[in-house]
C-alpha cells in the first residue's frame, strides 16, 4: 500500500484519518440537552426591548415569530434556549414582571420522544419519512396509479437533489388545478408528512370516495411533498431545528436564506432581513434560491391551469390568506374569510382543534417575500398559508403519534377549499 515515500505514505493516512474523524463527527446531529423553550407575552416597550436586548448578547432560537425582529407588545412569542442561559434568562424575565411559561423543559428529550419506535425501516404515513424515504415514494405511487399520479422534477436543489413534483388527479382532458406544497421550512416534518398524505388518501379515495372521486374527476393537484430538500435532509441528519435552505452566502459562514422571505412580494420589507445570519435572511433578491425559483417558474408557466395555492408551514394552528407583507386589504378579502371559516370551522368539526384565521399581517405577522402573497399577486385568488398543530406544546418537534391525526383534520379543510375552487373557478 505504502510504495511511496515513507513521509509521504503517512501524510496520506493522516489524512484519511482526518476525513474519517470530521466525517463522523459531521454525521452526528446537533444535541439539545437541557434547552428550554419559553414562552412570553412581552407586555410593555421595555419588555420587548429586554427580549431585543437578551437576544443580542446570546441566541435565542424563535419559534413563534420566526425572528427577535418580529416581536410585537401583547403576542405571545416562543423561543428555545440553551441549557447554559436558560436560568438566567428565567431570572431576567421574571424579575421584568413579564408573564411566561415554559413550554419545553428539555429540547433533547422531545427530539428523543418525536418518534413512536426506535425501528425505522421503510416508508409509513404514520410516521416521519427522511427525503430518500420520500423520494422512493414518490416514485412508487406513481408507478402503481399511472392513472392517477405522475411525477416530474421541477428542480434541482442547491446541493443537487431533485424537486418532485407529483400531479393527482384523473388523467385524460386538460382541467383546473390546486397547487399544494410542504416542506418549505426544514424543521417543519408535519407538514411533508401531510402532502403524502394527501396523496394516499387521492389514491384510496377514488371510485369509493364520491366526493373525493368528484374533486380528482374535475381538478387536478399539484402537490410537492418537499420544497426545501437540502434544508429537510440536514434537519435529519445534522440538526433537527434547521429552518432555511442550505445555500452558502458571500463573506460570513452563517448558511442558507429564509424560503420564505424569498419570493416577489414587498420583497426585502417587513418581517425580513438583509442578514444572512437571521432565520429570516431574504436572500440577495427575490428567488435567489434555486428551490424558490423552481417553484416559481413551475406556477408561472401554469398560471392559466392554477386556481388555488396552498402552502403547507407548522405550528401554530392558523389559516391565513393574504397579505402579509402589507396591512392592506386584499381585493378579495370577504370571500376568502368566508371560505377559511367555513375550512376550519370543517378542520375542528373532527378532533375539535382550534384555528384561528385571517390575513397573515394581522394574524399571525407583518412579514414580506412569502409565497401566498406572491402567487396571490401574480393572479392566483384562492391562496392560503397553513400553519397546521400545535399550539406549542410541541412547537416543531410534534410527536409522531399525532401525525394522523393532523392530516385527517387538515384533509377535511383542504378538500372544503378545494370543492369552493371547483364550484366558483
Ligand atoms: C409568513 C409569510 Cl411572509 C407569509 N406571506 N405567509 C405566512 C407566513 C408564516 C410562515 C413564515 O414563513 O413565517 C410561518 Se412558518
Ligand atoms: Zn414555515
Ligand atoms: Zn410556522
Ligand atoms: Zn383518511
Amino acid at each position: 500500500m505504502c510504495s511511496q515515500q515513507l513521509i509521504s505514505c503517512f501524510a496520506n493516512m493522516w489524512t484519511l484519518l482526518l476525513i474519517t474523524c470530521v466525517a463522523a463527527v459531521s454525521a452526528e446531529p446537533l444535541t439539545y440537552y437541557g434547552d428550554k423553550v419559553f414562552r412570553v407575552v412581552p407586555q410593555t416597550i421595555e419588555h420587548v426591548e429586554l427580549l431585543k436586548s437578551i437576544a443580542s448578547l446570546t441566541k435565542l432560537d424563535f419559534w413563534v415569530p420566526d425572528s427577535v425582529s418580529l416581536l410585537e407588545q401583547g403576542k405571545a412569542a416562543d423561543f428555545r434556549v440553551g441549557y447554559d442561559n436558560a436560568f438566567d434568562i428565567q431570572a431576567l424575565i421574571s424579575h421584568s414582571g413579564m408573564p411566561f411559561e415554559v413550554m419545553i423543559d428539555d429540547v433533547q428529550m422531545v427530539i428523543e420522544n418525536q418518534f413512536t419506535s426506535k425501528v425505522r425501516s421503510g416508508h409509513s404515513y404514520e410516521k416521519y419519512n427522511d427525503i430518500e424515504t420520500i423520494y422512493a415514494w414518490t416514485a412508487n405511487i406513481a408507478a402503481e396509479n399511472p392513472e392517477l399520479v405522475s411525477r416530474s422534477q421541477i428542480g434541482t436543489s442547491y446541493e443537487g437533489r431533485p424537486i418532485y413534483l407529483l400531479k393527482v388527479g384523473k388523467t385524460g382532458a386538460s382541467k383546473n388545478a390546486i397547487f399544494i406544497d410542504c416542506g418549505f421550512h426544514a424543521r417543519e416534518w408535519v407538514t411533508p408528512a401531510f402532502c403524502q398524505w394527501f396523496v394516499k388518501e387521492a389514491v384510496n379515495s377514488y371510485g369509493s370516495d364520491p366526493q373525493f372521486t368528484n374533486l380528482l374527476d374535475t381538478l387536478d393537484f399539484y402537490v410537492l411533498p418537499v420544497l426545501n430538500v437540502d434544508g429537510y435532509a440536514y434537519s435529519w441528519t445534522n440538526d433537527r431545528m434547521w429552518r432555511k435552505t442550505r445555500s452558502l452566502n458571500k463573506n460570513t459562514n452563517c448558511i442558507g436564506t429564509d424560503p420564505n422571505r424569498n419570493f416577489d412580494a414587498g420583497w426585502g420589507t417587513n418581517g425580513a432581513t438583509s442578514s444572512p445570519c437571521s432565520e429570516v435572511y431574504s436572500g440577495t433578491t427575490f428567488e435567489s434560491e434555486s428551490e424558490t425559483r423552481a417553484l416559481g417558474d413551475f406556477i408561472r408557466s401554469n398560471l392559466s391551469s392554477i386556481k388555488a395555492y396552498l402552502t403547507i408551514h407548522s405550528y401554530s394552528q392558523m389559516l391565513l390568506f393574504p397579505y402579509s407583507y402589507t396591512n392592506k386589504q386584499a381585493k378579495d378579502y370577504y370571500e376568502l374569510l368566508a371560505l377559511s371559516e367555513g375550512a376550519v370551522n370543517t378542520l375542528s368539526s373532527l378532533y375539535g382543534t382550534i384555528y384561528t384565521y385571517g390575513p397573515g399581517g394581522k394574524t399571525i405577522y407583518l412579514s414580506s417575500g412569502g409565497s401566498d402573497d406572491w402567487a396571490y399577486d401574480t393572479g392566483i385568488k384562492y391562496s392560503f398559508t397553513f400553519e397546521l398543530r400545535d399550539t406549542g406544546k410541541y412547537g416543531f418537534i410534534l410527536p409522531e403519534s399525532e401525525i394522523v391525526e393532523t392530516c385527517e383534520e387538515t384533509m377535511l379543510a383542504v378538500k372544503y377549499i378545494a370543492n369552493h375552487v371547483l364550484n366558483n373557478a
